[in-house]
């Protein structure tokens, strides 16, 4: 049986990629896993059906079986433990490519959430003008500093992993703000992402929630297959 994540009925960003479903749909574009989705509204998040699964009244969440997770670190790492495609075999690389998904989520997301929260909803304090430039200059901080790890490589650490998929779903909070193209390679590290084609499928999948009109790149491979069939009858 596919399993079931859990997404915005009704996104804030009108499915942009910013809300967390997007990193579960890519984690299991990338593995070929196929899943179903079940949309939530604001107001059920909250509920208690929807509270069992996340104590937080959260999405995503990820149900399989009798296991149901909730967090996107916790839900992409499982994906990639049951799945070949986003840790690497070797042991020292595989405890690498971890250490990256941690770091994404511990280190680099915390300023980038702080700074969204400044850009979107501190605009009409009297403080605002002064403590923008403070929060900028933190994410400034990290970006540097990954910038620097990753110079002219591909990837965080070899092949690409679950590290990678994870930082760049941190970094594409800042698609908007225009900070992340003040670090050439830092851009191009985004784009090179981006043009997955599974990052492009979940992408889609999760616009389509937005649009109401699922284009073909938005399915799952196996619901292609699906559609083909289908087509043909
Ligand atoms: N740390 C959690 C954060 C989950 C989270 O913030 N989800 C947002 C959507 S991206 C949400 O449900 N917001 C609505 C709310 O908190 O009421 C994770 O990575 O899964």
């Amino acid at each position: 049986m596919n399993p079931t994540i859990t997404a915005f009925k009704s996104s804030p960003d009108r499915g942009r990629g910013l809300a967390r479903d997007m990193r579960v749909r890519w984690a299991l574009e990338e593995v070929g896993q196929p899943y179903e989705v079940r949309l939530v509204s604001f107001r059920a998040m909250k509920e208690p059906a929807h509270l069992a699964l996340h104590p937080f009244g959260q999405i995503p969440t990820y149900e399989e079986g009798d296991l149901a997770l909730f967090e996107t670190g916790s839900i992409v790492f499982h994906i990639a433990k049951r799945h070949a495609g986003l840790l690497p075999d070797d042991a020292n690389a595989r405890a690498r490519a971890i250490t990256w998904m941690f770091a994404a989520l511990n280190t680099v997301e915390p300023p980038i959430l702080e700074l969204g929260t400044a850009m979107l909803l501190e605009g009409d304090k009297p403080w605002h003008a002064e403590r923008l430039p403070l929060v900028q200059d933190r994410v400034r901080g990290r970006l540097n500093q990954l910038s620097v790890r990753l110079g002219d490589a591909d990837w965080l650490d070899g092949a690409f992993s679950a590290g990678d998929l994870l930082m760049v779903s941190v970094l594409l909070r800042l698609k908007s703000s225009g900070i992340l193209d003040e670090y050439p390679n830092l851009t191009a590290y985004f784009t090179r992402s981006e043009a997955r084609p599974a990052f492009r499928r979940a992408f889609d999948a999760q616009l389509a929630v937005f649009t109401g009109k699922p284009p073909l790149a938005a399915v799952s491979k196996f619901e292609r297959q699906t559609a083909k069939i289908t087509s043909k009858v």
